[in-house]
């Protein structure tokens, strides 16, 4: 058997597993969420559930992972068995569903880095914009060559392997991620007018807040953290005793947050400078600020490092998912690395194709009412990253705390003095507040 790869340094593994977090789920979803649920109300109640329910289940999916050394399903048959890799199973279908959709729009983003440079976009108009936009994505062909070009870079990176693949890859990718967006802020907080959309982000607005919010919140939360499925199983699997898990899982969350209100600061004041729709929905980034940066002097030059911002937060994104899946087939099935990342990648890259098409061609086919890419994304987000992340708190909590604990101090041999609050949070809170949210939001509670 070939040993166990892991991680080359603690940074390497941050920067990973940061990279896996921050995604287009940060700078696309986030803002325009914001923008639709009352901005500074959407925003408090994001960071509660993220540093509440959401710290605490990163910190239980890199334990197991680092307990067992092993795949998101291979995890909970090494620690308990029956009915337990169920959680894990379901996670990897979680990760075909997300993938192959998210694939689609990291797709969009590659093509608005090549519209950017040709000049395409460099009209003011958002209507005409939004014609643009949607004439793109209704396209029978070029959103699939597109798509396919991005789950080609994915399997590119993880056929790579852990080492030389994944970490290489964050290592360079998440500086510059991070340098980008700097420009951008800068950019767009200093535009005349732009206090407004900061205001709008910061200042809290109860009234529009429901508990169909607060579910809103929680998915976002799952799918912004990449928590539910077994990606920081994962990640963790390949984690030495030595690293101090709890701090690495601080620094993840915590980044990971502020890039996502970051991106707010990045969107949202731009849009208000203008006087464009804060609510503009997923048209945000890719109808009204192409319009913005139309305005703006350079502004190509800004609108294809914005894209190329979202292009590499998606692909290091995507990596994540991928590896949950080629992780599974390496260990439990004894596939190669170069094959499960190859074979894997093309069935996404398939199932990608009735999502895309749902803006177009197939747009008049529904199930249970929903196109085919918002029924993956219901599907994903709103019900397998919640229903995992409240199994894997009960895990925890409840199956394995006494190894649990031991695992957490196994770097210093010191159990810190939070492990009991901890503990409350796996126990009891996370499961009873997600269970209650989730059935608050389908309307059933
Ligand atoms: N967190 C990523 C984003 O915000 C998406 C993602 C979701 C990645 C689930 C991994 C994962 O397991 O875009």
């Amino acid at each position: 058997m070939i040993k166990r790869e892991h991680w080359g340094s603690r940074l390497g593994f941050i920067l990973a597993a940061a990279g896996s977090a921050v995604g287009l789920g940060n700078i696309w979803k986030f803002p325009y969420m914001a923008g639709e649920n009352g901005g500074g109300a959407f925003l408090l109640i994001y960071l509660a559930l993220v540093f509440t329910i959401g710290l605490s289940v990163m910190l239980a999916e890199m334990v197991i992972g680092r307990m067992t050394a092993k795949n998101a399903i291979g995890a909970f048959a090494k620690l308990k068995g029956g009915a337990w890799p169920l959680v894990g199973l379901c996670g990897v279908a979680a990760a075909f569903i997300i993938l192959s959709f998210y694939s689609v729009v990291a797709g969009w983003t590659i093509s608005y880095m090549v519209k950017s440079i040709t000049g395409a976009l460099a009209i003011e108009d958002p209507a005409a914009l939004g014609s643009i936009f949607g004439g793109f994505i209704a396209d029978p062909v070029s959103p699939l060559i597109y798509h396919a070009i991005f789950m080609a870079l994915t399997v590119f990176v993880v056929l790579a392997g852990v080492g030389s693949g994944i970490e290489r890859a964050s290592k360079i990718l998440m500086p510059a991620l991070f340098a980008l967006l700097l420009v951008l802020i800068v950019r767009s907080v200093t535009l005349p007018g732009a206090g407004e959309g900061i205001a709008f982000l910061l200042s809290p607005d109860f009234s529009k807040v429901t508990w169909a919010t607060v579910s809103e919140a929680l998915s976002q939360a799952f799918f912004s953290l990449s928590l539910g499925m077994g990606a920081m199983i994962t990640y963790g699997s390949y984690l030495s005793k030595k690293e101090n898990i709890a701090s690495s899982a601080g620094w993840v969350t915590l980044l990971d947050t502020s890039v996502a209100v970051m991106a707010g600061l990045l969107i949202l004041p731009a849009v208000f400078a203008f006087g464009f729709d804060p609510s503009a929905g997923p048209g945000l980034t890719f109808i009204t600020l192409p319009a913005v940066f139309a305005h703006m002097p350079m502004g190509s030059i800004f609108a294809f490092m914005f894209f190329l911002l979202l292009g590499i937060a998606a692909l290091t994104s995507a990596v994540s998912i991928l590896e949950v899946v080629v992780a599974y087939f390496v260990d439990d099935r004894g596939i190669s690395r170069k094959w499960a990342s190859i074979t894997v990648g093309v069935i996404i890259f398939l199932l990608g194709i009735p999502s895309s098409l749902s803006m177009g061609l197939m747009g008049e086919f529904k199930i249970f009412g929903l196109g085919f890419f918002d029924l993956m994304d219901y599907v994903s987000s709103k019900l397998l990253l919640p229903i995992g992340g409240l199994f894997i708190s009960l895990f925890v909590g409840w199956v394995v705390w006494g190894k649990a604990k031991e695992d957490i101090a196994a770097h210093n041999g010191v159990v810190p003095f939070w492990i009991n609050g901890w503990g409350i949070i796996v126990k009891f809170i996370a499961p009873l507040a997600i269970a209650f949210i989730l059935l608050k939001g389908l309307g059933v509670l």
